[in-house]
């Protein structure tokens, strides 16, 4: 979090973590297309050629009032292919609340599980952990044949029982939601 005194803004981090191609750049891309120009800034995408993102996108939302305050979310995703660990690291400073996109296909379990112990293992390096931080899960590709219950998704990744959402981010499904949830936890965290 960053205060601007003199303009009298909040600057909020959301970043959007989880295994390669389970969907972080999707959400922003619905989040860009679905909110009005007004409130929301041009969306900055990264990508090798192959669409996959290779150091992060951005985009900031304005929204509101905190006490007193114009709060601007700062939106990021990570890359989320392994071997980008080091951009992860780096896009996580200063976070002040998670998105966790899972990828709800069977075959993806093990890739949801390493992503989120690494975003755990990073966390606690900036000197947070996932037990008393913002964050929500959203189990995306819930269109697609072969995936896992919520039941199962549930008790194997959400120990820690944050707010979850079942999405579709192709089509929007629970995207808004999603960030509302998160922006939630954000809020409640700092007003305290
Ligand atoms: N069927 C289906 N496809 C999806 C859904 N969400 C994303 N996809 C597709 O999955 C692929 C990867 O989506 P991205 O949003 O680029 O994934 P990412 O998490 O940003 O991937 P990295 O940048 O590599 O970490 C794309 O082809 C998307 O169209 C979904 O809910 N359902
Ligand atoms: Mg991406």
């Amino acid at each position: 979090m960053f205060i601007n005194h003199a303009l009298q803004e909040i600057n909020l981090k959301i970043v959007y973590y989880g295994p390669g191609l389970s969907g972080k750049t999707s959400n922003l891309e619905f989040i860009y297309k679905h909110l009005d120009p007004k409130i929301r800034s041009e969306l900055i995408t990264l990508n090798t050629k192959e669409e996959r993102t290779l150091y992060f996108d951005f985009m900031q939302l304005e929204l509101g009032q905190i006490q007193g305050k114009k709060p601007k979310f700062n939106l990021y995703t990570v890359p989320g292919q392994v071997y980008y660990r080091f951009s992860r690291k780096v896009i996580l400073k200063g976070v002040d609340g998670v998105v966790f996109v899972a990828d709800s296909q069977k075959s993806r379990m093990g890739e949801n599980l390493d992503s989120l112990l690494d975003l755990e293992k990073n966390l606690i390096e900036t000197g947070c952990t996932l037990q008393d931080f913002p964050w929500v899960i959203q189990y995306n590709k819930r269109d697609l044949p072969e995936i896992e219950t919520i039941e199962k998704l549930q008790s194997r990744l959400n120990f820690f029982g944050a707010p979850f959402y079942k999405g579709v981010a192709t089509k929007g499904h629970e995207v808004l939601s999603t960030l509302q949830g998160v922006i939630e936890q954000v809020i409640q965290k700092i007003v305290i």
